[in-house]
Order: structure tokens, then C-alpha cells, then sequence
């Protein structure tokens, strides 16, 4: 058996018994796909996942991307390149395509689920599939030309890169200082140094084409400063014959250092180097607009959402892999027999600490599983309004609103939760006989890349709630009012109703004082300091409300299920969804209310310490 724990059915209970995704299957946008299809897609890619995909898991880890200098070339291990080949076989990266470009129609909610077994099983074997989820950037913003790229990228199997960070500039991409020049041929000269690029070399694929922000110069145009004077470049590895696609002369940007990281070790991450060596730079702008930043986004927001895919993904297995042995690890008596020296040793799921941390690594990962999908379905309903001609601006300010919440409460609870996984093994889970030690420097990456921690935090709040006056976040929440106050409730979930309404209003309130603080900054401009200390606090805590909310349709979902009679083989996974929902309710959400007293006591004598004193 493979590393790989995958969870299909509680997949399958998200996409069909919650969500019920079945109702927009063989319509419109997703006239292609009907229910069989998209069951046989998940057990197929679970076969793959499980087996071929998991196996180089581990290879990929203890034998590193390879970097040689002489020749600014990665090398990956031959195990590894044999699972990325076999999901490229597989043709599986269109299942992200539009159908315009070769894709299946399948709904993005099915696309993620398909994600999480992939990420779940090997992640940096999905992150050089890339090429294909980045066409589709240049065939929505470019020109016909470069449209005609996007096909030759797709068709030739091209690896692809997102490239915005520099040593000077992580969170603040604004501070980029990468040029670009143009010249009388129309294309542009890129001079600077990169950093941290993921998948910028591999020796898997023909070409790979790097999507560059860049600040362009040149006669005419106006320089600004800060990401909105960033342009958008493609700078590919090796010229091509923009006709055929097939590789020419060497483009002059090179990988000149490959970092030694702690986790994700198949995953190359490299400096990539423009314009310094013997051969130019040569990029195109894309689609002959500087947008940069604009245009980038639309490869992060799909990056953001995958990010926190992966890791709730690694959550799920590694909540999986503890259970596992918990179930057959023996040790010590049962608490109320320890007196006994005689008493039968138990299994250490008998034990009430190992059972509460494996409960809540249960309602993170599937809680957590609910509301990438939950986000997910909001892309569905864009598709779908998009097909039918009709307005989705609510659908797209909903997404937007839970992205950071999928990215940024995914992952910071994944790491924390892995770690408990590995708790839940004793000694052993410190092992690399065990992938959990694994899972936990691969997962650790996740608060980081894309936009850290504290940066989703400040999106959610400035972006996603002041800006956008509140309205999706009111969509949401009224939603979730919608669930406690149906008449139709079932009363043996009172009480979770009433903790689940609790948290939402103490999350509320949080968000109501960091509003009060921000409004009250137009007179002591101070006072934004107290949304700065206590954003992710409000990140986290919004997140558990989704948590404790989607747990609890869950567990109605469950109880109607075992009311009608769930076959026996069911018959656990419906009960475990009524305890999880429980435990969660009494066990997590109440913390929101303290959190709540401490965001109501902020002030700013953090603010006031002399860094001296730290
Ligand atoms: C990275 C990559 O870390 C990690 C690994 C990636 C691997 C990718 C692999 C993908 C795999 C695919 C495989 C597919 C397989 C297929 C199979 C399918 C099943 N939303 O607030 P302002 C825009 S990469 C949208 O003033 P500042 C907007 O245009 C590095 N747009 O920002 C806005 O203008 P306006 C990641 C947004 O203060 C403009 O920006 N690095 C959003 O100038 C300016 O906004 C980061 O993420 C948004 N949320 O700059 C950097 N926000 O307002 C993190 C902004 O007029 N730092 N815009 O609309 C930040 O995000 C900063 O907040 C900042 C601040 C840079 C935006
Ligand atoms: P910094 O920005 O220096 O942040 C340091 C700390 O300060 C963090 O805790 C951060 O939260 C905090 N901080 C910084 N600014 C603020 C602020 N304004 N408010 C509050 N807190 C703040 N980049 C790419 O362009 N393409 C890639 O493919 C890519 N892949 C990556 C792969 C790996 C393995 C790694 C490690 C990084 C990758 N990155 C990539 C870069 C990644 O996106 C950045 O590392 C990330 O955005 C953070 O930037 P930084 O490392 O410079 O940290």
C-alpha cells in the first residue's frame, strides 16, 4: 500500500448528497458531463492517485530537483517523472480546460475534487502540469497570435511559471525592479533576477513558457510605480516556431540557483535569471496591454485556490494515516482501569486525549474539504451564468470573499492539524518509516507561497469585506442564518444550531470592532494597527464558522440519510458526520468568543514596544 489514504466517499457525499452538483450536470456549460461520468472520473484518478501517482512520493523527496550549474539545468528523479508522465497520459490536466480548448465540461467542483487526490497524492507532480491551466491565460487575454500559443503550449505538453518574485520583492510585488525594454521588432528585453520560481526548469517537458512581470521602458511609455506598473511578458525557454511550436535557438533566461528547501523537494524552486548572460531576453507582451498585475491575478486567484487544495488534501491522508495505526496500535490500559495492572491493554483510540485529537483532525479536514467545494460551487454557478448569458457578479464576489479562507485558513489549519497526525503515532510518526514527517514539510510551504498568511488576512478584510461594502460577506452569512433558522430543523442538532449561531455572531462582532478601528483611523491613522494585529484572528475565525456551519448541513444530510435507513456499510460514515459536527461545536467553536473579547480589548502598546525590547 502506497502512502496515499484518499477519502472518495466523503468526496462523493460533498458533490451529490451536500451540494448535489448532479441538478447542473448535463446542462449548459456542463452539457458534456452527467453523474456516471463524474464518478467514474473520481474512481479512475483514484486508481491513479493511490497507485502510480503516490509512488514516487517519497523517491521525490529523498532525492531532490537537481541542479547543475554548468548548464543552468534541473533534473528531476526517473521514479517521479514516471508518475508525471503517467497522469500526462492520462490526459487528466484537461479536465481544467474550457471546452474550447480541448476540456471535458466538467464542473470546476468535480475539477477541485479530481485536484485534491492529485495534490493529495504527489502535489508537485499537478504543479508541473501547469503548462495547460496557463494557456488558458493567454488565450483569454492574448492576441490572436499568442492565442494560437496557448494551443501550441496545450498541444506540445509545455511546462509553464508564474514569475513575480525578486529578493526585494515577496509580499510586496509592487517593489519589482525586472525591466523589460522594447525593441523595433515589437518584442521586449527583460533584465533582472527572479526568485523562488516553482517548476522554471525540469527535464519533462519540450518548452516551458514563463509568465514574467515585468516594468516596461521604452519611448511613450509611462513608468509608474508599484504593481500597477507591471506588465505581463511570455519569455519562453527555447525560441519556437510560432506556427508549429518546435523548439529553436536558446532564449536567454536561465535558471542560475535551485534552493535547498525543507519539504516539496521534487518541486523545483528556483532563481531564474534574465538578460545576464550572452543571449537576450526576448519576451512578448501579452495581449499588447500593460495590465500586468491584473492579468497575474488570474493565474493567483487559480493558484490560491489550488494551494489550499493541497493542503487540505495532505490533511485528509494525514488524518487518515494516524487513524490507521491508532486503530492497531496497543497501548496501555483503558483510563478507568489504570489501577488494575492486570487490565487488558487497549488500542489508543480507546485513550480520550488521542480520540480528541483525532476528532478534530476529522472536522478540519472534512469541514475543510466542504469549503473548498462550498467556494467551488460558486465557480460552478459562474460557468454556468456565464454560458446562459446572465449577470455573476454576486457568484464572483462570493468566490472571492472565501479564497483567501480556503488558501489562508487551509492551510495554517493543515499544518497545525498534521502535526497533531503525527502526535497521534507516538515516537513512530518522527519516523520517515511514515510519510506524516513528510506531509509536514511539504504542507508547511502552503502558508507561505501564494500571498503568506498575513497577507490573505488583509485581503479578506480590506479587499473582500470593506470594499466590497460587505455585500458577500452578508450573502454568506445570510446563508448560514438561513440553516439555523429553517423550520424544518431537526431538533436533535439543537444545540449545535446554537453554537454554530453563536460563533457567526462573534465573528461578527470581531469584524464590526476592526471596522470600527479602521473608521476611526481616518482621525488617529493609529489605529489601522489594531486591523493589522487582529486580521488573521478574524481570517481564522470566519473560517471556523464555515467549518462549523458546513459540519452541521453535513450532519443533517447524515441524519436524514440513517432516518431513511443507510445501509450498514453507511451506516459509521453517517454517524461519524453527526460526531464530528458535535464535538466541533462544543469543543472549537466557543474559543471564537474569547477571540472576540481579546479583538474588543485591542490597542496598540504592541505597536508601542521598542523593537529593542523584543
Ligand atoms: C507563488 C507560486 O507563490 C507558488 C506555487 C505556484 C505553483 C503554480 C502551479 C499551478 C498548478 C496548476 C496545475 C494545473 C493542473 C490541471 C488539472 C486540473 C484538475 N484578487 O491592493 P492593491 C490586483 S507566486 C484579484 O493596491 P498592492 C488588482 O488588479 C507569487 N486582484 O495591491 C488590484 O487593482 P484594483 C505569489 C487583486 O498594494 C491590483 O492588484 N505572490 C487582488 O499594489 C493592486 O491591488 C503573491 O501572492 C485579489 N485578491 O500590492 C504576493 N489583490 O484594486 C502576495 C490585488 O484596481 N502579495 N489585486 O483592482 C499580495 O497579494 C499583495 O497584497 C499585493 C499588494 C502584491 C497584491
Ligand atoms: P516577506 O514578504 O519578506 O514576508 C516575511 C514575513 O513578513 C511574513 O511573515 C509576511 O507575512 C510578513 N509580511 C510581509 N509584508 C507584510 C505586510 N505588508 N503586512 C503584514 N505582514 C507582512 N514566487 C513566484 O513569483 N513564483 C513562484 O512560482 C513561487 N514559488 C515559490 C515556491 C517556494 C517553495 C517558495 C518558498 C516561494 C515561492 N514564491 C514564488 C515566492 C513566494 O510567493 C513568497 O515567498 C511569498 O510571497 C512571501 O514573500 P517573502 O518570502 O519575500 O516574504
Amino acid at each position: 500500500m502506497g502512502h496515499y489514504k484518499s477519502n472518495v466517499r466523503d468526496l462523493e457525499f460533498n458533490l451529490f448528497e451536500l451540494f448535489n452538483v448532479q441538478d447542473g450536470l448535463g446542462k449548459g456549460a456542463f452539457e458534456q458531463s452527467d453523474e456516471d461520468t463524474v464518478r467514474g472520473v473520481l474512481t479512475e484518478l483514484n486508481e491513479l492517485a493511490t497507485g502510480p501517482l503516490a509512488e514516487s512520493f517519497e523517491e521525490g523527496d529523498r532525492t531532490p530537483a537537481h541542479f547543475d550549474p554548468a548548464t543552468n539545468s534541473v533534473t528531476l528523479p526517473e521514479a517521479f517523472k514516471k508518475s508525471y508522465q503517467q497522469v500526462v497520459d492520462g490526459e487528466w490536466w484537461r479536465l481544467g480546460l474550457p471546452d474550447e480548448l480541448g476540456g471535458y465540461g466538467i464542473p470546476p467542483s468535480v475539477q477541485w475534487s479530481a485536484a485534491e487526490l492529485m495534490l493529495g497524492a504527489n502535489p508537485a507532480v499537478f504543479m508541473y502540469m501547469a503548462g495547460p491551466s496557463f494557456a488558458t491565460i493567454l488565450w483569454r487575454n492574448g492576441t490572436e497570435e499568442q492565442q494560437h500559443w496557448a494551443e501550441l503550449m496545450i498541444e506540445r505538453g509545455w511546462g509553464a511559471t508564474m514569475v513575480l518574485t525578486e529578493p526585494d520583492a515577496g509580499s510586496d510585488v509592487g517593489a519589482g525592479r525586472t525591466k523589460a525594454r522594447l525593441q523595433d521588432d515589437g518584442s521586449w528585453h527583460l533584465d533582472g533576477v527572479k526568485r523562488f520560481i516553482t517548476s522554471a526548469d525540469q527535464d519533462m517537458t519540450e518548452n516551458i513558457m514563463h509568465l514574467v512581470l515585468a516594468r516596461p521602458e521604452g519611448p511613450g511609455i509611462e513608468s509608474k510605480p508599484g504593481t500597477k506598473g507591471l506588465s505581463l511578458f511570455l519569455v519562453p525557454k527555447f525560441h519556437f516556431d510560432t506556427k508549429t511550436g518546435e523548439s529553436g535557438e536558446r532564449n536567454g533566461a536561465y535558471v542560475t540557483n535551485v534552493e535547498h528547501k525543507m519539504g516539496l523537494n521534487a518541486s523545483s524552486t528556483c532563481e531564474l535569471t534574465f538578460g545576464q548572460h550572452d543571449v537576450p531576453a526576448k519576451g512578448w507582451l501579452l495581449g499588447e496591454v500593460h495590465d500586468g498585475i491584473a492579468q497575474m491575478f488570474q493565474v493567483i486567484e487559480y493558484a490560491r485556490m489550488m494551494v489550499g487544495t493541497k493542503a487540505i488534501g495532505t490533511l485528509s491522508t494525514g488524518y487518515r494515516n494516524a487513524l490507521e495505526y491508532a486503530k492497531e496500535r496497543v497501548q496501555g490500559a483503558d483510563l478507568t482501569r489504570t489501577t488494575d495492572k492486570t487490565a487488558p491493554r487497549v488500542t489508543t483510540t480507546n485513550h480520550p486525549d488521542v480520540r480528541r485529537i483525532l476528532m478534530l483532525q476529522k472536522a478540519y479536514a472534512e469541514g475543510l474539504r466542504s469549503v473548498y467545494l462550498y467556494t467551488a460551487q460558486y465557480q460552478d454557478a459562474i460557468a454556468q451564468g456565464k454560458a446562459a448569458g446572465s449577470d455573476v457578479t454576486t457568484a464572483e464576489q462570493i468566490n472571492d470573499l472565501l479564497l483567501p479562507i480556503v488558501k489562508g485558513v487551509g492551510s495554517e489549519r493543515a499544518y497545525e492539524m498534521l502535526t497533531l497526525s503525527l502526535q497521534t503515532l507516538g515516537g513512530s510518526g518522527y519516523l520517515q518509516d511514515y510519510p506524516i514527517e513528510q506531509y509536514i514539510r511539504d504542507a508547511k510551504i502552503d502558508s507561505l507561497y501564494e500571498g503568506t498568511t498575513a497577507i490573505q488576512a488583509q485581503d479578506f478584510f480590506f479587499r473582500k469585506i470593506v470594499k466590497n461594502n460587505g455585500a458577500a460577506l452578508g450573502e454568506v452569512a445570510g446563508q448560514i442564518q438561513q440553516t439555523l433558522e429553517a423550520a424544518d430543523a431537526d431538533d436533535r442538532l439543537k444545540e449545535e444550531r446554537e453554537l454554530v449561531g453563536r460563533a457567526l455572531q462573534d465573528a461578527q462582532g470581531m469584524l464590526g470592532t476592526l471596522i470600527e478601528h479602521l473608521t476611526s483611523a481616518q482621525e488617529d491613522v493609529s489605529n489601522v494597527y489594531k486591523v493589522g494585529q487582529h486580521a488573521v484572528s478574524l481570517l481564522m475565525s470566519m473560517g471556523d464558522v464555515l467549518v462549523g456551519w458546513l459540519l452541521l448541513r453535513q450532519a443533517e444530510v447524515a441524519l436524514t440519510a440513517l432516518d431513511a435507513g443507510a445501509s450498514a456499510k453507511d451506516q459509521p460514515f453517517y454517524q461519524g458526520k453527526v460526531a464530528v459536527v458535535r464535538f466541533f461545536a462544543k469543543n472549537v467553536l466557543p474559543e471564537l468568543t474569547a477571540r472576540r473579547k481579546i479583538i474588543e480589548a485591542a490597542d496598540n502598546s504592541l505597536m508601542e514596544v521598542d523593537e529593542a525590547a523584543f
